[in-house]
């Protein structure tokens, strides 16, 4: 086996400062009723800084500040101009690159190869492509005169939260909103970095306001009376609970929620190519993807050979620290989401599957799960249904194409899929007829800020990126 050197990333080009306000009309301010927690790196269990909890009065500040600014300068301001903002700031996000990744990977825990060259450069992609179309929203199909709705509360998790941030504050801007936005109890920090970006782009004072805190904050801002638009990604339970608030409403609601994705390989695949598909669908950011291909379905008659060579590449990859550059699986984000994956996973023994990862030596410190699959899984399995969110592959068999279909749609979900063949014409059979958002062939895993993303069914509803991403935040 090849021995690889310690290649760690320095984590002096990060400048963290040992405790952060509320990103509130331009300023870091500190909580009027609330308190404050620590961000933690999960994969050493150190604080890494005191973040501001912002109660409901903050909550409120925020949202004032960000309607002033709707009414007096960027609702009226020509899209030519707010598009030099976001230009402005997508070439910052460029030029702090690798802070941002840095401070991505030391917060959240993914491996910094990941936060290096997808999450970040995929922020920066948002913004250009959105300020594209600052100044075009009346040639985007939506109309003549398509108008902003107002101040919109934006609610993120912890698994991707510089892009999720980026997915929903470039529409938002771009459109000639206001954002008020909660980032992830557990992933503070590069939001309040992207803060100090605002600062520098001098983009005009309530534009952007951050609220950090928990589920409460969260809760404060969908249900305040000065929100215009909801846009929220996370659970599905969380995302049933905002749906019932806002019914009711004016407000415009959007939801993305989790996912069961099936990764479907049939016999003609190129079983090396497929493998890696697999691999990358699952074990990509620790499984922390609401997209992930957590659902292996493949054809009995390769069953065997994709096995074994899923198994013999799973023994390749490094699990350990997320700043080193050889590392492929990082640090789980949190202890209640290790708990969470340990439960699932053990009830995946007690219901008769069999489980087997790859000999691995887990830090002693951190959160820490070893990459898995299970074989022998059936439908009814809870492996096989509940969305898990870690490094954890569930394997089941089919034997047509029409059975693949059956299975594949057999879950409340509905985000993506993946389809390894040969055969274009199987393609496009199978992805006519799969109840998923996004549906990958012969790749997985692939993200562009031109094409549209979201869900059916429990995965939640509205589209984010691409021109589709435009209409969520226009009056139309
Ligand atoms: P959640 O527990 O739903 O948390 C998401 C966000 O909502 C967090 O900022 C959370 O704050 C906040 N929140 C919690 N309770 C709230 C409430 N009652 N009202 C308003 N906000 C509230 O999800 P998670 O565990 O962070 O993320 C994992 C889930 O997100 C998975 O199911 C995954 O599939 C889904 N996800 C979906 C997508 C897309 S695009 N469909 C993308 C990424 C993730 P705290 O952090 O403080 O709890």
């Amino acid at each position: 086996m090849f021995e690889y050197a310690p290649a760690p990333e320095s984590r002096s080009v990060v400048d963290l400062k040992p405790s952060y306000g509320l990103f509130i009309g331009g300023d870091f301010v500190e909580p009027g009723d609330g308190g404050s927690f620590k961000s933690i790196n999960p994969a050493s269990e150190e604080a890494l800084a005191e973040v501001a909890e912002a109660g409901p009065g903050d909550v409120d500040r925020a949202v004032r500040a960000a309607r002033r600014a709707y009414d007096e300068v960027w609702g009226p301001m020509p899209g030519r101009d707010r598009a030099k903002y976001l230009f402005r700031i997508a070439r910052i996000i460029q030029e702090r690159a690798r802070e941002l990744a840095v401070l991505e990977s030391l917060d959240n825990g993914k491996p910094i190869r990941e936060s290096r060259d997808v999450d970040i450069p995929l922020v920066a992609a948002h913004f250009f492509y959105y300020a594209g179309w600052a100044d075009k929203l009346g040639h985007a199909g939506l109309g003549p005169n398509p108008r902003p709705l107002g101040v919109a509360g934006q609610v993120i998790p912890w698994n991707f939260p510089l892009l999720m941030l980026a997915w929903k504050i470039a529409p938002a801007l771009a459109t000639g909103n206001t954002v008020v936005l909660k980032p992830a109890e557990t992933t503070p920090l590069t939001a309040l970095l992207f803060a100090e970006i605002c600062q520098q782009a001098d983009l005009p004072p309530g534009v952007v306001n951050i609220v950090t805190g928990a589920g409460a904050t969260g809760q404060a801002l969908v249900e305040h009376d000065g929100v215009a638009k909801v846009a929220f990604t996370g659970s599905t339970d969380v995302g049933r609970q905002i749906a019932r608030s806002v019914a009711g409403t004016r407000k415009r609601l959007t939801l993305e929620l989790g996912g069961k994705a099936a990764n479907i390989v049939f016999d003609d695949a190129p079983v090396d190519q497929a493998v890696e598909g697999i691999v990358n669908g699952i074990f990509f950011n620790q499984g922390h993807v609401c997209c992930a291909g957590s659902r292996l379905l493949v054809q009995e008659s390769v069953y065997d050979e994709v096995l074994a060579a899923l198994k013999r590449r799973m023994a390749q990859l490094r699990v350990g620290d997320p700043l080193d550059k050889n590392t492929d699986v990082g640090a789980i984000n949190s202890a209640a989401q290790l708990e969470r994956i340990r439960t699932l996973t053990e009830i995946g023994s007690a219901e008769g599957a069999q489980r087997w990862s790859p000999p691995c030596e887990l830090p002693a410190r951190g959160f820490w799960f070893a990459p898995t699959i299970f074989t022998g899984v059936s439908q009814t399995h809870r492996i096989a249904r509940d969305e898990i969110f870690g490094p954890v592959l569930s394997v089941l068999t089919f034997r047509t194409p029409a059975e693949a279909v059956e299975k594949a749609n057999n879950t409340p979900y509905g985000l993506s899929a993946g389809i390894w063949t040969d055969k274009g014409s199987r393609i496009l059979w199978m992805a006519d007829r799969l109840r998923a958002g996004v549906v990958w062939a012969n790749t997985f895993n692939k993200f562009d800020p031109t094409s549209p993303f979201g869900g059916f069914k429990e995965s939640g509803y509205g589209r984010e990126g691409g021109r589709h991403g435009l209409e969520a935040y226009l009056d139309v």
